[in-house]
């Protein structure tokens, strides 16, 4: 039997930090995590596999009964989302006959980095509105390379440069346990990179990879004191409660479940899911 629930998919654990939030905003939900580690990590992979292996995610969650799956992973979202909605989900909702449907982390990480639509508010209302000038990215190499954060901006908010930095090595640091210094030491790299590109440094900062979450005060040491950063998992979550405001047709069950499946090894894994979860986790096989 399949339950109503939200599906959260990331390619590892990762995307955990963006569930927490998630569970944290709807504790009423019914959620259920799917960590793709038997093909993680889908940074460094092809745009054809990271649709296909989406796709493959998508469709676990669906079975299991989710009518939402959130994509809680950066390369997922920018290379896959708008290529399975257009291509692939309007036949999958025939076939399934009931409504689901599948959110990424970008759009609402960049209504949050542009300011909209909550900043819009303050502005109806007459209060300060911070100018923007340059938006720095920072992400894995298939974030970048897709151009995602550029591209919907520039939809939005013409008067709002983007420039992405990819840091191919922050996630084997991160996976490695890498000492504070050494990932200190190539965000620093970084960080002076895209100083270097734009010829000051970015008035606003994304973190693009479920990774950097766990590694944000090294970021925010490395940049001007006060710059501010756009945290994935609280724009997620506000993003994804308005979501179900507006559409009360999916049905998100009201246990408080919580279900976390891997297609890797079944088991309890620590290390990297303390850093993400803030506890320890067991995991079921998918
Ligand atoms: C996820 C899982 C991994 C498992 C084993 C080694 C390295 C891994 C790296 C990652 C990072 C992840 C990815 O798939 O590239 C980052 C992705 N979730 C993102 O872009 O937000």
């Amino acid at each position: 039997t399949a339950w109503p629930m939200i599906g959260v998919f990331d390619s590892g654990v990762g995307g955990l930090s963006v569930h927490r939030a998630l569970v944290q905003r709807l504790p009423q939900a019914d959620f259920t995590y799917l960590a793709d580690q038997a093909n993680a990590p889908y940074g460094v992979r092809s745009g054809e596999d990271i649709v296909e292996l989406t796709k493959a995610g998508c469709i676990r969650l669906f079975e299991r009964g989710a009518s939402l799956v959130v994509l809680a992973c950066n390369t997922a979202s920018a290379i896959a989302l708008r290529r399975l909605q257009q291509t692939w989900l309007p036949d999958y909702r025939k076939d399934i006959g009931r409504p689901v449907n599948i959110l990424g982390i970008i759009v609402p990480t960049i209504e949050k980095a542009t300011g909209l639509p909550w900043e819009h508010e303050a502005e109806r209302r007459g209060e300060m509105v911070q100018a923007l000038d340059i938006l720095g990215v920072f992400a894995t190499q298939a974030t970048v390379r897709s151009r995602v954060y550029e591209i919907e901006i520039d939809k939005r908010k013409q008067d709002l440069a983007v420039f992405s930095e990819a840091c191919p090595e922050l996630v084997p640091l991160i996976e490695g346990d890498a000492s504070v210094v050494e990932i200190a030491k190539a965000v620093e790299g970084h960080v002076q990179a895209l100083k270097t590109r734009i010829g000051r440094y970015p008035d606003r900062v994304v973190l693009g990879c479920t990774h950097y979450e766990i590694i944000a005060d090294i970021f925010r040491a490395a940049l001007p004191a006060g710059t501010p950063l756009i945290q994935q998992p609280a724009a997620t979550a506000e993003g994804l409660a308005l979501y179900l405001e507006r559409h009360p047709e999916y049905d998100v069950g009201a246990g408080g479940g919580r279900v976390f499946l891997t297609t890797g090894t079944p088991g309890p894994q620590n290390g990297l899911v303390q850093s993400f979860w803030g506890a320890p986790l067991a995991f079921e096989a998918a």
